[in-house]
């Protein structure tokens, strides 16, 4: 067993007293109750969820493991051969034990990652049978459920295993996807986009920089691909793609259908797309402005012919921040240093300026600060990524590690097959009545 596992074994053996504990003897405590509006508004704000792998602060942001954005920046092991931002494989510890991992623990997870990350070639057969101008996340989502075939979870299940290992197979699982995914986003890219002249993956690199290479962009992409997957990685367990994740897994069905559905939930408008949609949005502006970068004033006037149009403004509100996104802050800070000039940089700073007040002035959104998707696209066109539909696949990549280390944990600690309650609207009808 690797030490990793072992780290993990003993830390998942000292927790599960305290969910078993919580259930027998505190297992009536209220959490709070559930609105009409909020059994047909999406369940916002309903407290029916528990993961302690991230948590969501509306005015804070992001805590990974119980550290901010900031915190996370500082304090994980960086590359040995230069970079200012964290190896993503000292990440994954951190967010699978919860500690934050020495030098030997990141060259080990490293390691691991080496021996399980050849593609089977079946994956690229099946991504190379889709029609050209498949979207890259059906791509990327087929791509993973072809795996599904790979999983040790369900070797180990159909054999009969007792539910205290089901993390075991499922750590497996996890750690040979997310060692393979870095490789299939670029393999798609190249393929879809750069003519099919696919960069081979270069061992000697870490996550980050072998993506970087893969995809043929040179540094400081590898910073940016760090970054960029730690920052997407997780949100809590109650946004649409981590809850799917979990949701699917809940069922015992292995994390080669989660992810997949993960991301096909990510794959929205409203979720992942919305980097994109941000992007689409700016250069609108820009073909109006031609090429100049718009006063306050001129901004303004766009975002409320934006908004009279019945859109929305894409990378601002939230549903559960109420604050400017931290992860927004972060990528604006990598672009203040690597991109200050850069005309669409510029542009989405005028959007910060003027943005917030007009929502608050409309009265609608609840947050009027921007996400994390008002910035994220912008980078990835500077440095040549200038195909909108493929971001997604990125956000995905992150993602994978958070929702996956999620489901981990759901196995170790035994969370069970999920099974809220529905009503219909006549029973809604009848219990406000009686109000
Ligand atoms: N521009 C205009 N109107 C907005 C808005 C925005 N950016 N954000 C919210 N509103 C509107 C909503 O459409 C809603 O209007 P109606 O009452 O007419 O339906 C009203 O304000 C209340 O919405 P809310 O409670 O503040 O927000 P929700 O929790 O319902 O939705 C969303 C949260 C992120 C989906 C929403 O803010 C939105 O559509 N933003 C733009 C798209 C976007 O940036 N999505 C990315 C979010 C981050 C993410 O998940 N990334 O993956």
């Amino acid at each position: 067993m690797s030490d990793l596992k072992k780290k993990l074994q003993e830390k998942i053996e000292a927790w599960r007293p305290r969910t078993v504990k919580l259930l027998k003897e505190h297992g009536n405590v209220k959490l709070g109750d559930v609105l009409i509006s909020q059994a047909i508004g999406g369940m916002r704000g309903v407290k029916c969820l528990v993961t302690d792998i991230s948590y969501l602060d509306p005015y804070e942001g992001i805590r990974f493991r119980g550290y901010t954005i900031p915190e996370v920046l500082e304090k994980l092991p960086k590359p040995k051969g230069g970079g200012e931002v964290p190896l993503v494989e000292g990440f994954v510890y951190l967010l699978l034990t919860g500690d934050l991992p020495t030098e030997a623990d990141v060259d080990a997870i490293a390691e691991e990652f080496n021996l399980r990350k050849e593609v089977p070639k079946y994956v690229f057969d099946v991504i190379n049978a889709l029609p050209a101008d498949t979207h890259p996340m059906v791509m990327f989502s087929a791509a993973i459920i072809s795996m599904e075939k790979e999983s040790e979870f369900v070797k180990m299940y159909n054999a009969g295993m007792s539910k205290m290992v089901y993390w075991e197979p499922t750590y497996e699982d996890s750690l040979n996807m997310l060692a393979k995914l870095p490789e299939i986003g670029a393999y798609i890219y190249r393929k879809k986009y750069k003519g099919g002249n696919i960069i081979p993956s270069n061992p000697s690199l870490d996550l980050g920089a072998n993506f970087a290479h893969m995809m043929g962009i040179d540094k400081p992409y590898d910073d940016m691909s760090r970054l960029y997957f730690i920052l997407h990685s997780d949100h809590e367990s109650g946004n649409v793609s981590a809850h799917t994740g979990h949701l699917v897994s809940s069922a015992l069905s292995d994390v080669y259908y989660a992810i997949s559905s993960m991301v096909n939930g990510l794959a929205g408008p409203l979720h992942g797309l919305a980097n994109q949609e941000v992007l689409r949005w700016i250069q609108g502006v820009m073909d109006k402005m031609g090429g100049k970068v718009p006063t306050e004033e001129e901004m303004t006037k766009f975002v409320w012919d934006t908004l009279n149009s019945g859109q929305v403004i894409p990378g601002y509100g939230h549903a559960v921040l109420r604050k400017t996104d931290p992860r927004y802050t972060a990528q604006r800070e990598f672009c203040l240093k690597h991109l200050p000039d850069d005309l669409i940089f510029k542009y989405v700073s005028v959007l910060y300026k003027v943005v917030p007040d007009i929502l608050v002035e409309q009265g609608k959104a609840k947050n009027p600060w921007p996400n994390v998707d008002a910035q994220s696209g912008v980078i990835q066109w500077y440095y040549g990524i200038k195909e909108y539909d493929y971001y997604t696949v990125l956000f995905s990549i992150g993602r994978a590690i958070g929702v996956l280390a999620n489901i981990i944990w759901d196995r170790a600690l035994g969370y069970p097959i999920e099974r809220p309650k529905s009503l219909t609207t006549a029973m809604l009808e009848e219990i406000a009545k009686g109000k």
